[in-house]
């Protein structure tokens, strides 16, 4: 007879202690590899404990701002080493909550200990300007000013890399932070909270709530202490995002989806654009925002560049994540998988044709999780739903193109702008892809992802709204510029207006 085996049970963070849900109630976490396995319990939060989180971050920021930025950057260091020290058990725990393999696992948890390191240095920087002044005796310069409380959204597919772009860059420059990740990954998020917490993050600095989009997301989205809003989800959600923020002007930053394509060239090296293709387009189960899940591919190369692709892709290895040996594991739940069945449902009656995979696996050792192969559409239409929708799954549409012109087309003819990526032997054809594909990220000779986190992170049209994460362009979101004029004369001198010789300025 099996034991019972009484599940964890995880808390809210609010405040600097662990707190039960107001509601009493809680959500399973389960591995989407063999959901007999429940990882933990977590709070369904409600609106009041979303106030009591706000009414925390909005004291702790009155003395949080003040300290000085090399000292929280001292306790961001500490944290960074602890997620050092602790990579390994991070990247099985996320492995078991979200499926991928413990290898991007691992990689995941080092994103956030490179965004860690990154921020704790900036607390050193964080620069300004200085800058003459058009008057005698005056001084001009700006600071950066911190915001106040930030509600901080994550998706569930980089469970800690993603929560770091945000938590990271919001902490150095002196604000307060309102977690809420996905319902799929709450361990990693807790994980990374409890680290922040063992680093001496102040009581009420980061709050972590778990629980749904409409009683903990909305709430935490619209309350009037909340002044920063960072999402990265879907484009459908950002919009809501995006309208209940403008109500009160609240600075918000959104990552949505992407369609993002590897473009093939004719003088292309195509083993390495086949190693591309598969980890870009496989990696991660295709559930990156940065997947490529279109290539397009030169026809006087295409038959051969499409019987290597299909061949290697059928030969993936799909299961358990924590098996050395698995190539690819699950979608992420029962959602995701459908979704992925329905688009190739959709694929094959739009008209294309379906090279490789096409199944959910559910049989034998795929029983008891959200399995499916690596699927690759060819012969696509890039109007075709399958080459203009974000799919999130294991699916790739193969397109054929007749030249550069062509491809950048194709490239553009999406309403997302992620990332994008041209294989080619020619530095012209490079350049040009480079300068006129419309997205925020491209690669030459190397797939769609594989962003680092010292640069902007972001895109164009409906994957973004202007902002960019990572890079120093997250410190740009997460703090305000104040100006600073310094006038030492002892009179009233008026810019624009006093334009007299100052040949006797003193
Ligand atoms: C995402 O796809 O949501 O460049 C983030 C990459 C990773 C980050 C991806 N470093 O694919």
């Amino acid at each position: 007879m099996a034991t019972a085996v009484v599940p964890k049970v995880y808390k809210n963070f609010i405040n600097g202690e662990w707190v039960e849900s107001r509601s009493g109630k809680s959500m399973e976490n389960r591995n989407p590899a063999n959901t007999d396995e429940l990882i933990g319990m977590f709070p369904l939060a409600t609106e009041d404990d979303v106030n009591a989180a706000i009414d925390a971050a909005r004291e702790a920021y009155k003395t949080w701002r003040l300290v000085p930025a090399p000292k929280r950057a001292e306790i961001l260091f500490r944290a960074a080493e602890i997620l050092v020290r602790r990579k390994e058990d991070l990247a099985r725990d996320m492995t078991r909550e979200m499926g991928k393999v413990l290898a991007e696992a691992r990689g995941d948890v080092q994103e956030a200990i490179d965004m860690t390191y990154y921020m704790a240095g900036e607390g050193r920087r964080l620069f300004g300007q200085t800058t003459p002044s058009e008057l005698p005796n005056k001084f001009a310069m700006s600071v950066r000013q911190p915001i106040g409380v930030c509600t901080l959204i994550t998706p569930w597919n980089f469970p800690m890399a993603i929560p770091s772009w945000k938590i990271m860059p919001a902490l150095i420059c002196g604000n307060t932070v309102v977690f809420k990740p996905a319902s799929d990954t709450p361990l990693s998020a807790y994980n990374l909270v409890q680290v922040l917490t063992e680093a001496g993050v102040p009581r009420g600095v980061v709050n972590i709530l778990t629980g749904s989009g409409s009683n903990v997301g909305a709430p935490l989205m619209k309350h009037p202490d909340v002044k920063v809003v960072s999402f990265t989800g879907s484009t459908e959600i950002g919009r809501v995002v995006s309208t209940a923020c403008a109500t009160d002007f609240k600075h918000c930053t959104l990552e949505m989806g992407g369609k993002n394509i590897i473009i093939v060239m004719d003088d292309a090296n195509l083993d390495l654009a086949v190693d591309g293709a598969i980890w870009g387009g496989f990696g991660t189960t295709g559930q990156r925002c940065t997947a490529a899940s279109r290539v397009t591919v030169h026809k006087k190369v295409y038959k051969e560049f499409l019987d290597r692709f299909t061949a290697r892709a059928k030969s993936l290895k799909v299961g358990d994540g924590l098996d050395p040996s698995t190539a690819m594991g699950p979608c992420v739940n029962e959602g995701q998988l459908k979704t992925v069945m329905q688009y190739v449902h959709i694929g094959i009656n739009e008209g294309a044709r379906l090279a490789a995979g096409g199944h959910r696996l559910d049989s034998g050792n795929y029983k008891r999780g959200w399995f499916h192969q690596p699927t690759i559409f060819a012969d696509c239409d890039p109007n075709m739903r399958v080459s203009q929708e974000e799919i999130f799954g294991p699916v790739v549409s193969v397109i054929p193109c007749d030249n550069l012109d062509n491809a950048l087309d194709i490239a553009n003819g999406v309403v997302y702008g992620l990332s994008a990526s041209i294989y080619t032997r020619d530095v012209n054809k490079a350049f040009r892809a480079l300068r006129d594909i419309y997205t925020g990220i491209v690669y030459v000779n190397a797939p769609t992802i594989g962003a680092e986190t010292h640069l902007p992170f972001g895109g164009t049209k409906q994957t973004g709204n202007g902002h960019r994460e990572a890079g120093t362009a997250a410190i740009d979101f997460y703090s305000e510029w104040k100006t600073i004029y310094i006038d030492y004369s002892d009179r009233l001198q008026r810019a624009q207006i006093d334009t007299g010789s100052f040949a006797h300025a003193e």
